[in-house]
């Protein structure tokens, strides 16, 4: 889409396992507080808004029954936010297989991945090397970055949507 007052415009969707802290990244990024959240049933979207650009992100609950309905919410992605709780040891490869249906679907063919590595405030945490390992993303040959973040302090998520403002089509 093209310049509005300026500014360029992405429809972002953003996915992952349920309590990964998709909701709670966007209250973040809006409210710049952490929020409690409830689990988030069907979807929200919410503006971003920086400098140049304007994010429209589609967060769209995670929990095992309602991801069939993911689906419906790629036509006309611009880029992909998969969100991973970092924490969450045991779910790393219920995580890859989820990611991988998602990047293997026609609709979302050539979009850009940031994967979001949330949490990291916590002890225990697993690093963007060893999740980037166990997410087979070297094998990726769209454009994609990992990053750590952390909906709790704020940390990375400003490096995060940067990084998607320069990479999304
Ligand atoms: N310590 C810590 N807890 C977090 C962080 N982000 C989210 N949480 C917690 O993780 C839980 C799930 O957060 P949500 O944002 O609701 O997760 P979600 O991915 O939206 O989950 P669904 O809507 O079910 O898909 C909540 O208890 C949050 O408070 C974080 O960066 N650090
Ligand atoms: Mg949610």
């Amino acid at each position: 889409m093209g310049a509005v007052f300026g500014k360029k415009r992405f429809r972002i969707l953003m996915l992952g396992l349920d309590n990964a802290g998709k909701t709670s990244i966007l209250a973040r990024l809006r409210l710049h507080e952490f929020r409690s959240t409830v689990p988030t049933v069907g979807f929200t979207v919410e503006t971003i808004i920086s400098k140049r650009v304007q994010f429209t992100v589609w967060d769209v609950g995670g929990q095992d029954k309602i991801r069939p309905l993911w689906r419906h919410y790629y036509t006309g992605s611009q880029g992909l936010i998969f969100v991973i709780d970092s924490t969450d040891h045991n779910r790393m490869d219920e995580a890859r297989h989820e990611l991988e249906r998602i990047l293997t679907d026609r609709e979302m063919r050539n979009v850009s991945l940031l994967v979001l590595c949330n949490k990291q405030d916590a002890s225990g945490s697993m690093q963007p090397d060893e999740i980037r390992q166990i997410l087979h993303l070297d094998k990726l040959t769209r454009p994609y970055t990992i990053m750590p973040c952390s909906a709790l302090n704020g940390d990375g998520l400003a490096e995060g949507f940067k990084w998607l403002s320069k990479h999304c089509k």
